[in-house]
């Protein structure tokens, strides 16, 4: 059944939609959660009371600075950089930082909101945020982005900290601009102060399993889905969108767990190979030379890339968008239910729009939205947090088992809030609910603040 948003909550989103004029992917996330409320402030009446619907919206904090920098012709460059500090009542706020040229205050809202739910889900103590610029890395010399990190961080070091907001990477954030924004942090406040970001370096605080955490993570999740099924990776043909961070893990994991991997992308086009993608190929071409998928093909003459193609024409048991928002259309959702495609697990945040989101639900698929599917980032990101906090650090399996079993927690309290409230199967529900209620009860506890 597709969601109709309740009398009682309309006016609250019509409320948002004056109150941030122009927003659009905001706009979307709020009213993907909003739709499923109607029957959480039946159960729980003092909610509608307290506002915690028209709070929960309003970020508590909104941070948007100048990035002036100095790129490698010696010309002047200006970005601009956003925090959103949206929600703390579980803890600092927690979440990525996003360079990407299409970032704007409506994106890195929609990324923050999206982030007070996920985090929830994960069990652990963690408020939600996001922030990010504009800035485009694609094709700066190291030089360039470490003079962008070192001028970002020069105005962020005043709004975080271990206790207060901690951000990670997200889209053209890794390893190397965590290590620029971590040098510049430390030497402004002259605190070694490992818990201020996560995605470290393994050697200066970061956490094993944490580069992986998001794929593997969401793997586990659409595992779990299967077997409420009876079914599993097994034999599968899967296809991967994106080339970056999550799809490389999602990847690797499938292949683990006996699944096959047939298709890869970026923003130029996809790659497609019968046999199975070579992944230790994409590492070298994505991780280390940073080059295009395109070249993939110069080392696999069986393999085909197609130029601006949609990967999602291609027919698979098992689709996992892991690339960026709204890259599954109605049309691809029809085209992958049509095809066969019996499970999706959203890597990437909001990757489905919610014509295709409704195709999925109403085929009855296993459909595991973003804010479920991909926590398993920022929970392990906690677990980098609890490691510094015990200046500890522990070994790979065992903190791969810890996050295989926070994925498995949060699935099964997806599927169990999904039946409570009367739409037994859909995690889009599930997740909303169960997110939501752990931040209200919160909210509720802490007065109105
Ligand atoms: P990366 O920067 O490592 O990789 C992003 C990939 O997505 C690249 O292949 C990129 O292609 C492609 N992509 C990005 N923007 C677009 C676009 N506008 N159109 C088409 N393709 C695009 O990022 P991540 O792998 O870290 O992030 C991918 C997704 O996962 C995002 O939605 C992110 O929010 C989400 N996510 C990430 C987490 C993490 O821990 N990193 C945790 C949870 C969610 P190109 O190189 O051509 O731009
Ligand atoms: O969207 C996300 O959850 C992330 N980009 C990871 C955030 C984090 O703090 O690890």
């Amino acid at each position: 059944m597709s969601p109709v948003i309740d009398e009682k909550v309309a006016p609250i989103y019509q409320e948002v939609l004056n109150r941030n004029p122009g927003e659009v992917e905001f706009h979307q996330a709020v009213l993907e959660v909003l739709e499923s409320l109607g029957p959480v402030l039946v159960k729980y009446p003092e909610f509608a009371h307290q506002k915690i619907i028209q709070r929960i919206c309003e970020p508590e904090r909104q941070i948007i600075f100048r990035v002036p920098w100095v790129d490698d012709q010696n010309q002047v460059q200006i970005n601009r950089g956003f925090r959103v500090e949206f929600n703390s009542a579980l803890g600092p706020y927690k979440g990525g930082l996003r360079f990407h040229p299409s970032v704007y205050l409506g994106i890195v809202k929609f990324l923050g909101f999206e982030q007070v739910f996920k985090n929830a889900l994960t069990g652990l103590p963690i408020g939600g945020g996001k922030g990010g610029s504009d800035f485009d890395p694609k094709g700066r010399s190291d030089g360039e982005v470490m003079r962008f990190c070192q001028s970002f961080m020069t105005e962020l070091y005043r709004h975080i900290g271990e206790h207060t907001d901690v951000p990670a990477g997200d889209i053209g954030v890794g390893g190397r601009e965590i290590g620029y924004l971590f040098g510049q942090y430390k030497r402004i406040t002259n605190r070694w102060e490992a818990g201020v970001l996560t995605g470290k370096g393994l050697s200066w605080g970061g956490s094993l399993v944490r580069t992986e955490a998001t794929g593997y993570g969401a793997v586990f999740f659409v595992d779990e889905m299967l077997k409420v099924r009876n079914d599993s990776f097994e034999g599968k043909k899967c296809v991967v969108s994106g080339s970056g961070n999550v799809s490389i893990y999602t990847t690797e994991k499938i292949v683990q767990l006996g699944g096959k991997v047939v298709a890869s992308s970026d923003s130029n086009g996809y790659i497609y190979h019968e046999n199975g993608i070579d992944l230790d190929l994409v590492k070298q071409l994505k991780e280390i030379e940073r080059r295009r998928i395109s070249d993939y093909v110069n080392y696999h003459k069986d393999a085909k890339y197609v130029a601006g193609g949609n990967i999602w024409e291609i027919p698979c048991d098992v689709a996992m968008p892991s690339a960026t928002q709204n890259e599954i259309n109605g049309k691809d959702a029809k085209m992958l239910v049509e095809n066969g495609c019996i499970a999706v697990g959203e890597g990437a945040n909001m990757p489905t729009t919610p014509e295709g989101v409704k195709i999925f639900l109403d085929a009855n698929i296993a459909y595991g939205p973003g804010k479920a599917a991909n926590a398993g980032g920022v929970a392990t990101s906690a677990l980098e947090m609890q490691q510094n906090a015990s200046r500890d650090s522990w070994t790979f399996d065992y903190t791969e088992e810890r996050l295989q079993r926070i994925m498995k927690n949060i699935h099964q309290s997806c599927y169990e809030t999904a039946e409570e409230f009367g739409t037994p199967g859909n995690y889009v529900n599930g997740a909303n609910c169960a997110g939501f209620i752990k931040v209200a009860k919160a909210m509720v506890a802490m007065g109105i603040i």
